[in-house]
């Protein structure tokens, strides 16, 4: 009994000084917030494909804008619509011994080597907006769209505009790239539902407007009044493919159904205009997404293999309301 007494006493008095002067336990990783990168202290190299679209500037804007106002160092190389540009951006940005590098890769394949090489100098990749292939352990983390959800979205509209039945014309984006092979498989996939939808012809546009153009004037050349819609699979496409349907003296958006991808400026324009039916929106203003990914990645704290961006669907109905509050 005493002796419990005195153990309690003890365990009360020393117990809690203890609890207050013991240094924290070396099991428990602890972290110096000393050694943590801030921002500022931050050196990101952006390895940018180029600016083939109202999108690609958007997003360009986007990742300079915030670097600027979180003080970040940022060194910003455009690729000019070349995979060796954007090799050889990345190398640059090994040898300047960058603090973590992101790159939206122009296509899918022929990664591997450089990001190894930036791997084995300990640069840790972020891949932005389009996914490369390559093994998981050769970059930190993805941030993009779900671009296989939108080919989906594109085709479920279509079907709703054309009832079911249509002779559609596909504008591809550019060929090899994330984007425009998921947007190609996505729409097929849901177009099983639909045996009256038919693709009657497609080819690619290149993500440009001067080529969607080009592409939709010889589409017009070659099946004439038998068509009836187009799928695009960016805006700038659909607003070539426009102006070619108006040349041609046809009306876009009544005698031909148009859907497209990216919900750019453009497109509500184009919507307001009653020339173009609906845009699938795939978000550019990655930037704050970008760098708080980067901070977290140079600081070694856990992130996502994959952060996808949140996106929806536009119509004509509302275009001219919403317009003023879109950012691209
Ligand atoms: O849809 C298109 C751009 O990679 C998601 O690239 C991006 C695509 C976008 O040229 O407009």
């Amino acid at each position: 009994m005493k002796i419990s007494r005195v153990l309690v006493f003890w365990a009360l008095i020393f117990g809690c000084v203890g609890c207050v002067q013991q240094p924290p336990s070396p099991a428990v990783p602890q972290t110096d917030s000393r050694l943590e990168k801030t921002y500022e202290d931050l050196i990101v190299g952006f390895a940018q494909l180029g600016a083939e679209s109202e999108w690609r500037v958007a997003n360009t804007v986007s990742i300079k804008e915030t670097a600027e106002q979180l003080g970040v160092e940022l060194r910003f190389l455009d690729g000019q619509q070349k995979q060796d540009n954007q090799i050889a951006a990345v190398r640059k940005l090994i040898v300047q011994r960058v603090d973590v590098i992101g790159i939206a890769p122009i296509v899918e394949t022929g990664w591997d080597e450089v990001f190894q090489e930036a791997k084995d100098a300990g640069i840790p990749i972020i891949v932005v907006d389009r996914r490369a292939a390559v093994p998981e352990d050769l970059y930190a983390s993805y941030l993009g769209s779900d671009f296989l959800e939108e080919g989906h979205k594109a085709a479920q509209i279509m079907a709703e505009l054309v009832d079911g039945k249509a002779n559609i014309v596909e504008l591809v984006g550019t060929i090899g790239s994330a984007p425009a092979n998921d947007r190609y498989k996505g729409f097929r996939e849901v177009l099983r539902d639909y045996p009256k939808m038919k693709i009657i012809d497609s080819e690619s546009g290149d993500f440009t407007l001067a080529r969607g153009k080009e592409v939709m004037k010889a589409f017009l050349q070659k099946h004439g009044n038998k068509i009836t819609a187009v799928y695009a699979h960016n805006d700038d496409m659909a607003v070539g493919a426009i102006e070619a349907i108006e040349e041609y003296g046809l009306r876009p958006g009544v005698d031909i159904k148009i859907v497209s991808v990216d919900a750019a400026r453009g497109a509500f324009e184009a919507m307001i205009a009653g020339k173009l039916n609906a845009t699938v929106e795939c978000n550019p203003l990655l930037g704050p997404q970008f760098f708080e990914l980067a901070l977290k990645v140079v600081n070694g704290q856990p992130v996502p293999k994959w952060v996808p961006s949140i996106e929806g669907v536009f119509f004509p109905e509302n275009a001219a309301e919403i317009l003023p509050t879109r950012k691209y």
